[in-house]
């Protein structure tokens, strides 16, 4: 019998190598830290003041769990949009309407690590509407509307452990994916319960397709592919000629399940696996699929009663490809690939693998030809696996160390990203040579080139996000804010032009020029269409109603007062809403509310908007509260008080506004 743990101990000294390298190379201080940025760097990254950016660019908060916005090519923040976490600045999770957006079948879920923003596609290109966004750790997707800037809807992704590969968009946003990293037993309690050494019988992996409705954002799980037990890690839609296609990486395919870093690094080459989504869509169509138990949630932000909605489906209808030949084909790919990317003419696809020292290019041509050959190598768990040689349109050679990601210029260039080696390397995707290479500080993961993963890049620039940042900053104690790294990728040669601090940590990114986006800015909402239940469209409309234990406040904010101001007859035990409607008809006039001793956070609302607070008040007398934004000269006079007496009190329940002129 193997001893495991020795076992171990002798394959990490020939596996091991390029981990120690991995390692230790990771934050070392290339010598040339100041490195030369040209004289008019300054001016080719400067937007005068009252001047916009070109660019807007959505960055990962990663284990923040929200999305970042900035300008490029200035790299200033211009919004923190909460997705998966918890926003204690607007209230997002706290406040009644908002709490839904976050349930799911294990309850209220408040954080997730989020890395991959995907605009919303049409016709290949990034169209301005939406961004998707992964949840990693309770698997999720999350859709953001540009107009607002908000999220606008959530989908829970069943069957899903840790959902990496996502979420990735068809060119028309028909479907965006989920892909699982972690292969799991999946079905009934009992097929759950099984040994983690049963591995190889009983874990399985899923990839779902995710249908986003064009008008309303709302979404569901069209189909899911259950696929045998590997790790996938990332992946990109076909497009021109690949088009119906989409492409997976895949690692661990030595199915293990302990010391990962050493046992699932054995195999020479992983796979890309290429799934037919036009085939899939047309056996769900069909009906071939089976429906399978799913529980998940659909939480959508509806924009006339300003509140979550939440669906729960029972089930997911599964596609098996072992009983539909043609689904899903494997193309081996050295080694451990990570990034999986499609270039803009949708005939190349390109696997990096984290310790492979080549790139390999793979050819959709010659996978299609490879395809009706049947030139295979064998199979895996029942998947076709093609010949690597047929498939492969070239390998880019000495890359690099660590290749992870890989964006596209409109001339037939490609970016990849070098972890390990802290660079990035140019190189043409037909001839494969390497053209270019440049430092980055420190350690990059992702990168992006504004439209660099669609059909249409805009070029222009590539910016690294890097893992590492030791000493690009002042120091802030033992975190450092991690960071960006703007380059100019019109010449021949890239050129570091920015470097700029990011919030959480950055993954992927997008970017799309700004006069995309803006065409459908919401300024405010207007009042007239406020259907929440709770509104007050008017101060006449405020008022004051006990439903056993529950106070229900109907507030309204106008620059500089709440009305009502004065509350009294609330008891200790009560629960008391504050349901406070913002009249404001302007753009950029947001109200806040805060109370003392409210146990959850303030409440930010938009012109138009009504949101809730919910506060139990824990002792007695006179408790103010008052607005937080700094609306207008009175908004320090923007205040009330609530009078909460004993729980036997007779004070009868009362709200009131009192003007000068009343006779008190
Ligand atoms: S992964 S580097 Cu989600 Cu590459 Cu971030
Ligand atoms: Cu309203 Cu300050």
């Amino acid at each position: 019998m193997k001893r495991p743990l020795l076992t171990s101990s002798l394959l990490l000294g020939a596996a091991g190598a390029l981990f120690l390298l991995f390692n230790s190379l990771q934050g070392c201080r290339p010598r040339t830290v100041e490195a030369a940025v040209g004289g008019d760097a300054a001016s080719r990254t400067y937007v005068k003041p009252g001047a916009y950016d070109e660019f807007y660019n959505l960055v990962s908060g990663g284990f923040s769990g929200q999305v970042a916005v900035y300008g490029l090519p200035s790299g200033r923040l211009l919004r923190e949009i909460p997705v998966f976490s918890v926003d204690p600045e607007s209230g997002y999770g706290y406040s009644e309407e908002t709490k839904g957006m976050l349930s799911t079948t294990q309850g209220f879920i408040p954080w997730d690590d989020s890395h991959h923003p995907e605009l919303s596609q049409t016709d290949g290109v990034p169209d301005g509407k939406w961004c998707f966004i992964n949840g990693n750790n309770t698997p999720r997707i999350a859709l953001i509307d540009l107009g607002t800037f908000r999220t606008a809807s959530i989908i829970e992704i069943p069957n899903s452990a840790g959902n990496h590969s996502s979420p990735f968009t068809t060119g028309n946003s028909e479907y965006v994916v989920a892909g699982t990293r972690f292969s799991i037993p999946m079905g009934d309690e009992s097929s759950r319960d099984v040994p983690i050494k049963t591995y190889k019988e009983n874990f399985k992996g899923t990839v779902s397709f995710i249908h986003p409705d064009p008008e309303t954002g709302k979404m569901n799980i069209a189909f899911q592919i259950k696929t045998p037990g590997v790790n996938f890690d990332l992946s990109h839609a076909g497009k021109g000629p690949s088009e119906g296609w989409f492409f997976f990486s895949c690692y661990n395919t030595e199915q293990a399940y302990s010391l990962m870093e050493v046992n699932s690094s054995q195999r020479d080459k992983d796979f890309i696996m290429a799934v037919n989504w036009r085939m899939a869509e047309q056996l769900a169509r069909e009906g071939k699929g089976k429906r399978v138990p799913g529980k998940h949630h659909s939480n959508w932000w509806n924009h006339h009663t300003h509140s979550a909605e939440s669906t729960v489906y029972e089930d997911v209808l599964q596609l098996d490809p072992k009983e539909h030949p043609g689904l899903l084909y494997f193309m081996p790919c050295p080694k451990s690939p990570h990034g999986c990317d499609v270039d803009p003419s949708g005939k190349y696809i390109i696997g990096s693998g984290k310790l492979a020292a080549l790139i390999p290019v793979f050819s959709f041509e010659k996978m299609k030809a490879a395809i009706a050959a049947n030139d295979l190598e064998g199979d895996y768990d029942g998947i076709p696996v093609l010949k690597y040689e047929s498939v492969l349109h070239g390998e880019v050679k000495k890359p690099g160390l660590g290749p992870l990601h890989t964006e596209f210029d409109a001339n037939g260039n490609a970016y990849t990203s070098m972890f390990v080696s802290s660079e990035i390397v140019k190189w043409n995707v037909q001839s494969l040579e390497v053209l270019d290479r440049v430092p980055t500080y420190y350690s990059i993961g992702h990168l992006m080139v504004p439209g660099g993963d669609s059909k249409k890049p805009w070029g222009k620039y590539v910016v690294a996000y890097n893992k590492i940042t030791k000493d690009r900053y002042l120091p802030t104690g033992p975190e450092l804010s991690q960071s960006a790294q703007l380059y100019s990728i019109e010449g021949d040669k890239m050129e570091l032009l920015l470097d700029f601090p990011t919030t959480g940590e950055p993954h992927y990114a997008q970017a799309i020029p700004a006069d995309l986006v803006r065409p459908r800015e919401v300024k405010f909402f207007k009042i007239e269409e406020n259907q929440h239940p709770y509104a007050a469209k008017g101060e006449k409309e405020t008022r004051v109603e006990r439903k056993g234990k529950e106070v229900h406040i109907y507030m309204t904010t106008i620059r500089s007062h709440f009305a009502p101001d004065n509350v009294e007859g609330v008891k200790l035990g009560d629960e008391v809403y504050f349901h406070v409607t913002n009249l404001e008809q302007d753009w950029d006039v947001p109200h806040g509310f805060a109370i003392k001793g409210a146990q959850n956070a303030e409440l930010l609302i938009m012109p138009g908007e009504t949101q809730t607070l919910k506060w139990v008040p824990g002792r007695v007398g006179v408790v103010p509260y008052y607005c937080t934004d700094f609306c207008s000269a009175l908004h320090q006079e923007m205040q009330g008080y609530v009078r909460v007496s004993p729980a036997n009190s007779t004070v009868p329940l009362t709200a009131y506004t009192v003007s000068v002129d009343a006779e008190l």
